[in-house]
């Protein structure tokens, strides 16, 4: 029995990495004994067969620590979220739905802004002024000129990391050059349209080296509405955690109520008014479902 990790599912197949290497197993009769569809990051044990058109059979999946939807893969560690100094424009409302999922699935997450040889002068700054508050780790890198590479290397080494961002702000050219190698397809923004071309077709797990993997998601541009109460998502942004139970009325949904501890917090500058913003522009769209 070898234990291994899950590549990628496809048609059936399961590509599972085990330190004697990559087997292409089935998973006969997984479901009857734990009802659980492989995901690629699962954690598995493999009988080789070698018989019929495979190598192995997945014969058990070890506890999960997690699981996401979209993109389908288990046991992440963290996320990364990829964006661009500028080509294609950051979209801030974008990046704090992600990270309001992660924080659901309870992932950390850390916020890659690629491109940085773009910068023109305060962009960082900018960024930073905005994310400080919320505690996550923000990260400048550049594939062009190599900047923050290495600091990037060192914060995926040993784990498994869910990475997303829109198409075209260099996911793949960093997997390229992080691996050193042609992995995955690159593609030329758009200068029409100014979008990237969605290059990035399939979801696999993708060993950079020893035990550190990543997942290369297709690009998201819009993302659901969050599965969660109204009254749930001030949890949902760290920055806003210190202030429970400060407001005047115990049931604020720091939404413009008199007395609101958060709103204050926003009017000192202690919270960036554009990560509130997005608190309450997800908070509406919560409100909004509800009523259907
Ligand atoms: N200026 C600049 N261009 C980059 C950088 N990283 C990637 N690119 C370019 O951005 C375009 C999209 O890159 P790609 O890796 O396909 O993005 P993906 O859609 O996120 O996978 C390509 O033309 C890359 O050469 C960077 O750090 N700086
Ligand atoms: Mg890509
Ligand atoms: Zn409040």
């Amino acid at each position: 029995m070898l234990e291994g990790r899950i590549l990628k599912g496809v048609g059936g197949f399961y590509y599972v990495h085990t330190k004697e290497g990559v087997f292409c197993c089935r998973a006969k009769g997984l479901f009857r004994k734990q009802s659980l569809k492989p995901l690629a990051g699962d954690i598995c044990r493999i009988e080789l067969t070698h018989t019929d058109d495979v190598e192995g059979n997945i014969v058990e999946i070890l506890p999960r620590k997690n699981s996401l939807i979209r993109p389908p893969v288990a046991n992440t560690d963290q996320a990364l979220v990829i964006f661009a100094m500028h080509d294609p424009e950051p979209a801030l409302g974008v990046l704090d739905r992600f990270t309001v999922m992660m924080e659901i699935s309870r992932i950390p997450t850390v916020i890659c802004v690629n491109k940085d040889d773009l910068s023109l002068g305060s962009e960082a700054d900018e960024i930073l002024r905005i994310y400080a508050p919320s505690g996550y780790r923000v990260l400048f890198t550049s594939v062009i000129d190599g900047s923050g590479m290495d600091e990037l290397k060192e914060i995926l080494t040993g784990r498994v990391t869910s990475v997303a961002g829109p198409s075209g702000v260099g996911k793949s050219s960093m997997i390229n050059a992080l691996t050193g190698s042609y992995t995955m397809e690159t593609g030329e923004v758009s200068r029409k349209l100014k979008r990237g071309k969605q290059t990035t077709r399939h979801t696999e797990l993708l060993r950079l080296w020893d035990d550190t993997f990543i997942f290369d998601s297709p690009g998201f541009t819009a993302l659901d509405v969050p599965d969660i109460e109204p009254s749930e998502l001030y949890d949902c942004f760290p920055e806003m955690r210190p202030y429970l139970g400060r407001c005047r009325y115990n049931d604020c949904m720091h939404a413009g109520e008199p007395g609101c501890a958060v709103k204050e917090a926003v009017n000192d500058g202690v919270i960036s008014s554009e990560r509130y913003d997005s608190y309450l522009s997800i908070y509406n769209e919560l409100i909004k479902r509800r009523r259907y």
